[in-house]
């Protein structure tokens, strides 16, 4: 399939802000690739169809899970709306035709990011918070200018200002999450 079949498969599942903001992660996708050396090709179909699964209703996603047969946690149950990137992935093998690994890894963590992740699981769940059309959050320029600099420490700072905001609105915390952080930290 290519890029333009791609987005017309894609834009009637997301609203206009959702579909903006994946072009971003696509083109930010892009130019990480450029400078850490990863394949711009991968990046660019992971970058974009990363959120493919996330305007589906909440309690929808948690059905669809169970109905493809997906593992779903426990906080995953209680929190449907993380499971977008396993939906995606999903959605991306059997929808856009997706077998390559590294996408479909990639779409699958870009939430949580997981321990030891490869180089293109980095750059998506890197280019989902830095890209352009983001809001302005806590620390941005700086993380911006760390994901193109050194790739782990921009991970490391990313996870950081997640854990705490969601700290802060007392969410429950993925195990991932936080394991991801530790490894992160461990490993510098
Ligand atoms: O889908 P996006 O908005 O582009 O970005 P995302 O896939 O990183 O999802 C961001 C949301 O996920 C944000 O509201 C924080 C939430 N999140 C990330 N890690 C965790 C989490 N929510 C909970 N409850 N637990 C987590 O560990
Ligand atoms: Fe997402
Ligand atoms: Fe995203």
């Amino acid at each position: 399939m290519d890029r333009s079949e791609m987005i017309k498969k894609l834009k009637p599942k997301l609203n206009e802000k959702r579909f903006v903001h994946s072009i971003g992660v696509e083109y930010t996708a892009a130019s990480l690739a450029f400078v850490h050396g990863a394949d711009v090709t991968k990046a660019r179909i992971a970058g974009l169809l990363h959120d493919n699964a996330k305007c589906i209703p909440t309690e929808e996603k948690l059905k669809k899970a169970k109905k493809f047969g997906l593992p779903i946690s426990k906080v995953e149950k209680d929190n449907p709306d993380l499971l977008h990137g396993k939906l995606g992935a999903y959605f991306a093998q059997e929808k856009y035709g997706i077998k390559d690994p590294d996408i479909l890894s990639a779409i699958t963590y870009h939430t949580t990011g997981h321990p030891d992740m490869c180089l293109m699981d980095k750059i998506i769940f890197v280019s989902d918070y830095i890209e352009p059309n983001r809001k302005m959050i806590r620390d941005l320029t700086e993380i911006r200018k760390e994901a193109y600099e050194d790739l782990d420490k921009c991970i490391i700072h990313i996870l950081k200002n997640t854990l705490e905001y969601l700290d802060d609105k007392n969410a429950v915390i993925d195990d991932l999450t936080r394991e991801t952080y530790d490894f992160y930290c461990k490993n510098r």
